[in-house]
């Protein structure tokens, strides 16, 4: 009988191998979402990922929000897309000879050594910096991290509230479907049909290399995306004219949450958050003002471009995320339990975890992108708004979920709500870190 010098490998617990993902997406500086799909740092994903990593390493999660600190524009501006020097260029669309970050942003100041792109993505960044605080707040301290974070996230902020101001309403607006982070949306399909898409040939697509053409979105999405990418690099990345502008849910709810975020961090550095806690309370009212729509039970968003600044007619997911913030009036925080557990988004019912987007919308598909599948990092956002407004049996159920699917999908990027079924890349980054802190 051999001796078991190479025994059979032993099943490997979940937390270990979310581990192994972070592992194997550092690069030493910071976390790709994908290795494949995704091979640079990505704003709103460094953001989710150091929430996790913070449980795993607490010096690696500050490093993370550093790395992308570092390439803030002099605007204020955090840009979606840090790229990686040493990746090739065909390796992701569009590459950094696209964006021109250090020639045609530099009258918005962008930074002269690392390629980044224009645009932004949902401003997670000050709440991620202060749940990365706390959890080791000696190591924190011993580094100077909030002091020398704070003064960036503050530009951060300062540069959305103003410059994105373009509704006039105070909240802030995004130029981009990339910008809002759920690319493909059918919420963005009234908007950017005015949008003269730019010819096929002009560019090339690198995803469809390594994610399914169903699952991704279409051609005729990616000559819009392109088209208002384009006017705007050439512009000079300047604000005010853009011809797609959207007052989103999910991205306010997350500037205010940050606002939140950065009155602690503030307070934790011997400053006064008090006039940044009444911002959020002020950012909170004009949100409800602004997108909050009784009769569908939930928050749309607004599109400031169409002549009449009407709200869009569609369920999207991002419309129940301003659930997570605490001061949401009472019975809109009802409305919104209601509307996750009713039948446009079944949880409970019919659906594993949030759909993107409306089950019993006409543009619903469980396996394109952001037009129906669940997704971890809005599936993490719902639980925690659960759980803040006292829903725990909701939230923990939620929570159960969220782990098996995150588990038996392989830490996909996103899956069919229904069934579970991994789409999109496997090993993402965000599944896997907020898998730890849903352990944790
Ligand atoms: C793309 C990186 C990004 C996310 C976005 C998501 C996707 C890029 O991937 O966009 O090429 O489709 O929509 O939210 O940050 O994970």
């Amino acid at each position: 009988h051999p001796i078991a010098y190479d025994p059979p490998p032993v099943p490997r617990s979940l937390h270990v191998r979310a581990v192994r993902v972070l592992e194997d997406n550092w690069t030493g500086a910071s976390t790709v979402p994908s290795r494949s799909l995704y091979p640079h740092q990505w704003s709103w994903d460094s953001a989710f990922i150091a929430i996790g990593l913070r449980h795993l390493s607490p010096l690696r999660a500050q490093t993370e929000l550093e790395t992308l600190l570092a390439a803030q524009w002099a605007d204020g501006r955090i840009p979606h897309i840090v790229f990686n020097p040493s990746v090739p260029l065909d390796a992701y669309f569009p590459s950094p000879d696209f964006w021109r970050s250090s020639t045609a942003g530099r009258a918005a100041g962008a930074p002269r050594t690392v390629q980044t792109s224009g645009i932004v993505q949902p401003p997670v960044h000050a709440l991620a910096a202060w749940l990365v605080h706390c959890a080791d707040p000696g190591l924190s301290r011993a580094r100077g991290f909030l002091a020398r974070v704070y003064p960036s996230l503050a530009a951060w902020h300062r540069y959305l509230l103003h410059r994105r101001d373009l509704g006039g309403a105070g909240l802030a607006s995004v130029v981009h479907p990339w910008e809002q982070g759920m690319d493909n949306s059918p919420c963005w399909d009234a908007p950017l049909s005015r949008v003269v898409p730019a010819p096929a040939r002009s560019f090339r697509r690198a995803d469809l290399d390594h994610g399914a053409a169903e699952d991704r979105p279409t051609d005729l999405d990616y000559g819009r995306y392109v088209r208002l990418a384009t006017d705007y690099r050439d512009g000079g990345y300047a604000d005010g004219t853009a011809q797609f502008a959207v007052e989103d849910p999910a991205f306010n709810a997350l500037l205010i949450a940050s606002e939140h975020a950065l009155a602690r961090i503030a307070g934790e550095l011997g400053a006064t958050g008090t006039a940044r806690h009444a911002r959020a309370q002020r950012l909170t009212t004009a949100l409800v003002d602004r997108l909050w729509d009784p009769a569908s039970g939930m928050f749309l968003c607004r599109d400031i471009r169409d002549g009449n600044g009407t709200l869009i007619p569609e369920r999207s997911v991002s419309g129940l995320v301003p659930l997570l913030l605490p001061d949401l009036p009472r019975d809109i925080a009802t409305a919104l339990v209601r509307t996750v557990r009713g039948p446009h988004f079944g949880l409970g019912a019919t659906t594993r975890l949030p759909p993107s987007y409306d089950l019993l919308g006409e543009a619903f598909d469980p396996h394109r992108y952001w037009r129906g599948p669940a997704w971890f990092n809005t599936s993490w956002l719902i639980e925690r708004g659960l759980r803040i407004h006292g829903e725990q049996e909701h939230a923990d159920a939620l929570r159960e979920a969220f782990l098996d699917t995150a588990d038996s999908s392989g830490f996909a990027e996103y899956v069919d709500p229904y069934t579970g079924e991994p789409c999109g890349a496997p090993g993402f980054g965000w599944t896997a870190a907020l898998t730890l802190d849903l352990l944790h």
